[in-house]
């Protein structure tokens, strides 16, 4: 048997994160993680951070290879066939800037961290069931190496992405969800060559594209594909042709191309559970909610929840301060929905949906050329994009 003050389920970047975080305030925590670690470290994913999540990262001293590695960008162009590209222009608009910098390299941070202080994470954790989540001594039962082990905590963080088991721990007549599914999802591409200089997502008759980076030889390319689609029936040379297809010809012919070095399909889905806390469980990330990579928001959410749920957690533990935990669920939700909602636009402004007809081709084309036009809708646009600010309790007494 195991004892620990939080008992962190899921090693993403919310659980290891909140890990590492409630460390640095002197807060025991365990993590149990379903896979090895080698794949958890091994998944490409997010690459464009908030301002806000920069900031947190640097005040927690995580700011030291994304200084060296990421790059720091004035905004996210979108490109529309037939007109001028445009530029969410985060930097003018709100005078923060947005980030490039892998999740794959904040998770291995992350990782390095919680080795070096000494954290303990149980990787390899199969069957895990939460128990007794209302009463003041919630525990863990997992197997380990095949053996049947409990956890016991004061607190529980579910971290552990859509498909993990806390969420499923909220009773039935609690839990509501709120669920969206695109019929299409994005092929990605990762390829050791230099990125164009901007990120920039374009809009095309043929579907979506988004050219993206991580580091100055490490670029990553998506384009809007089909549910049925087949990875074996894109080889690169096809990829390729298609991602400049969907670009204005001018950013087409700047595309370096060269040999793949992953190649992934990801599903689109806006999804949201309301409450995200029952008794001593908090949800946190993507267990809790999943919005379409459109905007970028899905990493930079969890990491929003994980600044709630410590300042909770600090303020209960060590000071026997309840009011932050009492509020998490509503307070982290009023960002998860700004986010939901953000994503959800730019998803049906850039995409082609199967149904589409000549009035929304219309509306959409308005709604752009209305961005190019009004001061206003671009400042709008800007806040969103680069991230509302964290709320503190005062804001909603
Ligand atoms: P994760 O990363 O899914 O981690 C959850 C962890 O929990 C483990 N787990 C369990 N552990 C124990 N017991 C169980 N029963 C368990 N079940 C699961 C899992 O193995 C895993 O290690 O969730 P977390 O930490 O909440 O982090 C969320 C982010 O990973 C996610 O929101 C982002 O990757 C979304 N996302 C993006 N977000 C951004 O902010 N900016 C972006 O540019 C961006 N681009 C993206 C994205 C997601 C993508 N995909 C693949 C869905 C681009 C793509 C293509
Ligand atoms: C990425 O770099 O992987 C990326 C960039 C922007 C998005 C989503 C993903 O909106």
């Amino acid at each position: 048997m195991e004892r620990t003050q939080v008992a962190i389920i899921g090693g993403g970047p919310a659980g290891m994160l909140l890990s590492h975080m409630l460390h640095l305030d002197g807060i025991d925590s365990v993590v149990l993680e379903r896979q090895p670690r080698d794949h958890v470290l091994k998944r490409i994913r997010a690459g464009v951070l908030e301002h806000g999540t920069v900031k947190l990262l640097r005040d927690v001293g995580l700011g030291e290879r994304m200084a060296r590695e990421g790059h720091a960008h004035d905004g996210t162009w979108i490109a529309w066939e037939d007109r001028e590209p445009f530029l969410i222009d985060t930097k003018r608009h709100t005078g923060k800037q947005m980030w490039s910098f892998g999740q794959t390299a904040i998770t291995e941070e992350l990782y390095r961290v919680r080795a070096r202080d000494g954290g303990r994470l149980i990787d390899d954790a199969g069957q895990v069931v939460l128990h007794e989540l209302t009463g003041d001594r919630p525990w863990i039962g997992f197997e380990k190496d095949g053996a049947a082990q409990r956890l016991e905590c004061e607190f529980v963080a579910g971290c552990d992405g859509f498909h993990g088991v806390s969420r499923g721990s909220l009773p039935g007549e609690l839990l509501r969800t709120f669920e969206r599914a695109y019929p299409f999802g994005w092929l990605g591409v990762m390829s050791e060559t230099p990125p164009l200089g901007d990120i920039m997502y374009a809009q095309h008759r043929r579907g979506f594209a988004l050219a993206s980076q991580r580091n100055a030889m490490l670029s990553r390319y998506y384009i809007q594909c089909d549910l049925a689609t087949k990875l074996e029936d894109w080889p690169d040379d096809r990829f390729w042709e298609e991602l400049k297809r969907r670009f204005p010809p001018d950013i087409a012919r700047k595309i370096v191309t060269g040999p793949s070095i992953e190649k992934s399909i990801a599903p689109l889905r806006s999804f949201v559970a309301e409450p995200m806390s029952y008794g001593r469980l908090f949800l946190a990330g993507d267990s809790a909610h999943i919005v379409p990579p459109t905007g970028a928001k899905g990493l930079n959410l969890a990491v929003s929840d994980v600044f709630y749920l410590h300042r909770g957690l600090v303020a209960q533990i060590r000071r026997n301060d309840g009011r932050y935990l009492e509020r998490y669920s509503e307070t982290a939700l009023r960002r998860v929905w700004g986010a939901e909602r953000l994503s959800w636009q730019l998803t049906k402004l850039l995409h082609v949906f199967p149904d589409d007809d000549d009035f929304t081709r219309r509306v959409n084309l308005n709604e752009f050329d209305h961005l190019q036009a009004s001061a206003a809708a671009q400042a709008a646009l800007a806040e969103q994009y680069v991230g509302l600010p964290f709320e503190d309790l005062a804001a909603n007494p």
